[in-house]
């Protein structure tokens, strides 16, 4: 039975057909019908997003404001449709007319607007509170360039602009209307009134900050939601003095000025860069998302009294963390608050997600540069920060000596995780692991301060677009077994645990992914040129590339493994190794390592003694919309970061899902994979994050695992001596031996020993496949939806609206 959503989509298509194009599908081309297929899907969003909006002000909801430099959204259409329940109706119907929906979700490209894990973490819980009805807008930039195109040349990786709006711009709804100004540079002035001492902000520059809403669909729900993407565009547009005096270039220089705001994605991850631009983006879409957001309230409240009961402003990383003193701001100077009452409202209504501990990510901006492009912001954080210290000194003398590392402004520096941690009432990590090194070691000294403010908040996937939507087959299996309750509640995923031993439950399982292998194999032949076994094992670590995720671990245990069948006739079971990576544009190390990744790829294609039992596969320009591809597809899943970097992954959680085993350290939330499914069901190996304590404690020595380790002598040296393609590796050969700091070394050998585990494991068909059912059935509690739902119960405390 067609549903209803179909019918209206269907004649919505052929009235857009006719209306824009003054055409009928029949006679359509390719790129009418999909324009006219995504303005109809988006059309039936809006009218649902219309009656849903309408519902949370009648009942005067509280409402999440999620604010993210980053969403990586990937597509849309395809998960519009699979949420609709309108996927197989509109396929049967446009294949009616000739065309291929295929084809269209191939049109569209990914809307990029993230790094990785923490932007599509962001995505994921808009889908999930959608799902289950919670009002969120999630606020970030629109992005008119999102992360850049990965070209491999020659071994290394180019980078070309990804311009995604011309063909998927269709979602953005354009709101003219909510236009907001938000002010640069300028001076302050501060002065006695009847009120006390007023600040007054003059001088400035305006930006002015467009408003575009992309609607976000959910599961079995009326729920519609809106992430809203800021553009910038100078406040003047033209300088027509300029433009009639003939200086049309100079004319159009404001208008430069302003859109550089939104231009571009910057695409570095857990590492911070502290450009102006960058601080300026920052500043622009947290000063337009909450003075809209406070204007909304008070239009409708007429006080901020009510604000934290009716608002939370999550602050997803710090880079939003100038939330703290805007929203001060804002109470203070158009609001007439004064400080105590305007910190009462601030401290209570937000929220904070640390996503990292790597001392590089931590953001900090150099004072002149706060100071000089937002003064008034600078001023408040320096009496937030004079507040704070002087708090600490009367309520905690015994921290006194550590006020240096806690102070928001230290060392020329604003510190903007101490801004957050000092201005939010709830600070959490995203996974045990993290959050206890967060309150034992990173933020040690607030946990004494504030022991009530921390907590853990598990991150979490949308298993319906990583396992219904990217892994069909699995799903169907699923629904066939357990029926398709799973689609909104994966606990019920627990049930499959049921066919552990039902030969042709596990058979289908092994059928399943040989065909997902397949279409893996078909994207890799195409792309790269290279014909993959599909009966070999699919070893896949897929995610950013960084020293800490140590992708240089993998490539290193490949070469010992080529080494052992060229030279010592070792004869291993038939293996695939499959990489995928961005590294940032300048991040020289990450780059060699995917130099050194191409390499081995070339050298072991080559050499016809090797090549049976061993191919390395490169697959350019990873995203989410590949992701889809390559995750059903892996039978092994490399999470080998050292022990206590990971802040949680979410890659691993994907990966599992679609019945993948891990192969990983005791890190992130490999720790909770590990705790699901048992030791029998997972490879663990490595240092655990007190062993790399106390040995970095110790003083780390490369030099001395490499004279302990015959096989780490032989691959090193087989590099530096330019075995590998006779290509130059210099670089990495020194960078392991004299450093070496995430500690490859003294994890290489427990690593290789665990290669020969999982092989061991592979080679028996029957025993891997209940391995492999045992992740599936398992990985309900890494369901975004529970995230979310502890983020709900436990620190947003908001209801769903129905
Ligand atoms: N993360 O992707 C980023 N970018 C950052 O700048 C900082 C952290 C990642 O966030 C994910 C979501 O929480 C984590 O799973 C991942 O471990 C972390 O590296």
């Amino acid at each position: 039975m067609e549903n209803h959503v179909s019918q209206k989509l269907k004649t919505s298509i052929e009235k857009i057909m006719e209306v824009n194009f003054g055409n009928n599908i029949k006679n359509g081309n390719k790129r009418q019908v999909y324009e006219a297929v995504l303005t109809a899907t988006n059309e039936i969003l809006a009218e649902k997003r219309y009656e849903y909006s309408k519902k949370v002000k009648e009942q005067e909801a509280k409402q999440v404001y999620y604010m993210s430099m980053e969403f990586l959204v990937g597509t849309s259409l395809k998960n519009n449709l699979w949420n609709l329940e309108a996927e197989d109706d509109i396929k049967a119907f446009l294949a009616e007319y000739g065309f291929d929906i295929e084809e269209f979700y191939e049109m569209e490209p990914d809307a990029g607007l993230g790094n990785g894990g923490l932007g599509r973490l962001a995505s994921c819980y808009m889908d999930s509170m959608t799902t289950l009805s919670y009002p969120i807008t999630g606020f970030s930039i629109r992005y008119e360039f999102g992360i850049f195109k990965q070209v491999i040349i020659d071994g290394w990786q180019n980078e070309f602009p990804d311009s995604w709006i011309d063909q998927a711009g269709y979602w953005l709804n354009p709101r003219a209307d909510e236009e907001i100004e938000v002010h640069f540079f300028g001076n302050i002035k501060e002065h006695w009134t009847d009120k006390g001492l007023t600040t007054e902000h003059t001088d400035y520059v305006s930006v002015m900050a467009k408003p575009y809403d992309l609607f976000i669909s959910g599961y079995d729900t009326e729920a519609v939601n809106t992430l809203r993407l800021w553009s910038a565009k100078s406040t003047s547009g033209f300088n027509m003095d300029l433009f009639s005096k003939g200086e049309y270039v100079k004319s159009t220089e404001n208008e430069a000025i302003a859109s550089s705001i939104s231009k571009v994605l910057y695409p570095a991850d857990d590492k911070i860069e502290g450009k102006s631009l960058r601080l300026k983006q920052q500043y622009f879409f947290v000063s337009a998302s909450l003075q809209q957001i406070t204007k909304e309230h008070y239009k409708k409240y007429g006080t901020f009294e009510s604000f934290p009961d009716k608002a939370v402003i999550h602050i997803n990383d710090t880079h939003p963390s100038l939330c703290v003193p805007e929203l001060m701001r804002i109470l203070m100077d158009d609001y007439g608050y004064v400080w105590d009452a305007a910190w009462d409202i601030t401290a209570n209504s937000l929220a904070y997600t640390n996503h990292t501990v790597m001392s590089e990510a931590l953001e900090k901006w150099p004072i002149d540069l706060v100071k000089s492009h937002l003064p008034r912001i600078y001023s408040i954080i320096e009496e937030i920060n004079r507040r704070f210290c002087q708090f600490i000194y009367t309520n905690h003398p015994e921290l006194s000596a550590s006020i240096d590392k806690m102070a928001i402004i230290s060392e020329g520096m604003v510190k903007m995780a101490n801004l957050c941690i000092a201005g939010s009432y709830s600070v959490n990590g995203v996974s045990k692991l993290h959050s206890d090194i967060l309150k034992t070691d990173t933020f040690h000294n607030f946990n004494i301060v504030y022991p009530d403010k921390f907590t853990n908040v598990t991150n979490g996937i949308t298993h319906r677009r990583w396992l219904c939507q990217a892994n069909p087959l699995l799903s169907q299996l699923l629904t066939e077994k357990i029926g398709g309750g799973f689609k909104k509640s994966l606990s019920d995923i627990e049930k499959f645990n049921e066919f552990y031993y039902d030969e042709a439950v596990l058979s289908r399982l092994r059928e399943i992914k040989k065909e997902n292998k397949k279409r893996l194999a078909d994207y890799i032949a195409q792309k790269n040129g290279i014909e993959v076994n599909c009966d070999s094992m699919f070893d896949v670590q897929v995610k950013r590339l960084h020293e800490y995720k140590r992708q240089l671990l993998n490539v290193l245990q490949i070469i010992d493994l080529y080494r052992k069948i060229k030279f010592q006739g070792f004869r291993p079971l038939p293996q695939t190794y499959i990489f995928a990576a961005k590294a940032s544009a300048g991040y020289f190390m990450a780059k060699e390592i995917i130099r050194l990744i191409c390499a081995v790829s070339d050298m072991v294609e080559r050499d016809p003694d090797v090549r049976d039992f061993l191919k390395v596969v490169f697959i350019a320009d990873y995203k989410v919309s590949l992701a889809e591809i390559i995750i059903p597809a892996a039978d092994i899943s490399e999470q080998i970061s050292q022990a206590g970097k990971e802040a949680s992954g979410t890659g691993n959680m994907k990966l599992m899902i679609n019945g993948a085993v891990t192969l990983g350290t005791m890190d992130g939330a490999n720790v909770e994979i590990y705790e699901a499914v048992g030791p029998e069901n997972i490879f663990i190996f490595g240092l655990s994050t007190q062993e790399v304590n106390d040995l970095y404690h110790r003083g780390y020595r490369p030099e001395d695992f490499y004279n302990a380790n015959q096989s780490i002598r032989d691959v090193l040296e087989f590099i530096k001596s330019g075995g590998i393609g006779g290509k130059n590796f210099d670089s990495l050969y020194h960078y392991l031996m004299y450093s070496d700091p995430y500690m490859n070394l003294a994890d290489f050998a427990s690593y290789c020993d665990a290669h020969r585990r999982v092989e061991e494991a592979y080679r028996d068909e029957a025993r891997f496949t209940q391995m492999s059912l045992k992740n599936i059935a398992n990985a309900g509690i890494f369901a975004s939806d529970r995230s979310v739902t502890d983020y709900a119960n436990h620190i947003w405390h908001v209801k769903p609206v129905q």
